[in-house]
């Protein structure tokens, strides 16, 4: 008799920070699984899958991957939005799993076999002042990154998203949610950040050389002179990407940057389907999408988005902070070693308790990532350690602006 989907289980789990798991059992007792962890709103995609899409799944085809993404994003009537794309990610995650599993090959077999070897990654070096960032991209080229993003304070103006605080103990450079009930509020001056940053640029490559690949994240604070004003003053020292410069819902705005800038542009971490890219990619707005397998709706549609993007010689810069879990991790490593136009993979370490929820395969060495040859995507949940770890309520921090309005971007 044909495989059908015969289980599927929801599984909220908090080992350093929250993550959202969706598994999927066939009447063959093959496992699934996939990411759904959206930072800050777990509860709601676990809430959309256990009440809406987990009951749609029972004795489906699970070879039938296509067909049941398009019958949940087209059959919702509600389409789009990080709650719904995150849900149908995981589905279509699980669902290559298993079809992997079932092949007894590592899914990068299925997705047309492997481009290369192993996937350049970076990491997060930040400091709240230059000796502090000094020592963050020591212990990174100490760990083997090859290229690496560049975050700083600036003097005299507290925290900054995105920087790790010295005041956090244990250094670990991007735990951004706070395990609180409500958000933390910091203060942002663009002005300030404006003539700060391309100094700190300036002191790390008379340090670290000419070579080493530095990213920068500007995380959409910028309008779009703004960011072309930046993305000029980074220009002598020739970035491997400026990302999120704007708040890029405003695709036109874009063209601005361009028009005045030659550092290459990353854009798409909060973009959720192809649709969001549509004039960045036609218009070659962009160098790099940002998107996750996580956040985009799956390995499908994020193979579609990259053939697409490959149109116009736009490489993939995947999402991968830890808020991504080590599946939608793995999901990434699969996809990015199958494609032909991968350009690089973000990767920080997962903390060990997350690492002791989830068992993986793959692998960091002399800064290249792998996923690894196992059958599937790799990753088991190992369910007694997750559920001690029960759900904690964490939020992104916000910020103002020097008048106390809301910031504006
Ligand atoms: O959940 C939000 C974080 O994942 C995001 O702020 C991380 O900007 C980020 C990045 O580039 O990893
Ligand atoms: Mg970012």
């Amino acid at each position: 008799m044909a495989s059908r989907i015969e289980r599927t289980d929801v599984v909220v789990t908090s080992p350093g920070r929250n993550f959202v798991t969706l598994g999927i059992t066939t009447s063959d007792g093959v496992e699934g699984l996939g990411d759904a962890t959206l930072n800050g709103r777990e509860l709601a995609v676990a809430s959309y899958l256990r009440d809406h899409v987990c009951p749609l799944l029972v004795d489906r085809d699970p070879d039938r991957i296509e067909d049941t993404w398009q019958y949940l994003y087209r059959g919702g009537y509600w389409r789009r939005g990080p709650v719904t794309m995150a849900a149908i990610a995981a589905v279509d995650q699980a669902l290559w799993d298993i079809k992997a599993k079932v092949a007894r090959q590592p899914l990068y077999q299925l997705l047309g076999g492997a481009s290369r070897s192993g996937l350049l990654a970076y990491g997060h070096a930040s400091g709240s002042d230059l000796p502090a960032l000094f020592d963050s991209i020591d212990e990174h080229l100490a760990a083997g990154y090859r290229a690496i993003r560049i975050q700083s304070g600036v003097p005299g103006r507290g925290a900054i998203y995105g920087v790790a605080r010295a005041s956090d103990g244990e250094r670990y450079d991007y735990e951004p949610a706070r395990r609180q009930g409500h958000p933390v509020e910091e203060t942002w001056d663009t002005s300030a950040y404006l003539r700060h940053i391309p100094t700190v640029f300036d002191a790390v490559r008379a340090k670290f050389g000419p070579e080493l690949p530095l990213l920068h994240d500007a995380h959409h604070r910028l309008t779009p002179i703004e960011a072309a004003r930046l993305g000029r003053s980074l220009e002598p020292f020739d970035l491997f990407w400026l990302e999120d410069c704007t708040p890029a819902e405003n695709q036109a705005g874009l063209r601005l940057v361009r028009e005045h800038t030659t550092t290459p542009l990353a854009i798409g971490e909060v973009f959720n389907t192809v649709w969001d890219y549509q004039q960045l990619i036609s218009e070659q707005l962009i160098d790099y999408v940002r998107s996750s397998v996580t956040h985009a709706g799956g390995i499908s549609p994020m193979k579609r988005l990259m053939d697409f993007a490959g149109m116009y010689q736009i490489k993939s810069g995947m999402h991968g902070p830890t808020d991504i879990s080590p599946v939608g991790m793995a999901a990434a490593l699969h996809l990015g070693l199958a494609i032909h136009n991968f350009g690089i993979q973000e990767y920080m370490h997962h903390s060990p308790a997350t690492m002791d929820v989830f068992l993986t395969t793959f692998t960091f060495e002399g800064g290249l990532l792998h996923p690894g040859d196992q059958p599937g995507l790799g990753v088991n949940l190992d369910d007694r350690a997750a559920a001690a770890y029960p759900y904690v309520p964490a939020y992104l921090p916000t910020a103002r602006l020097a008048d106390g309005t809301v910031h504006d971007w």
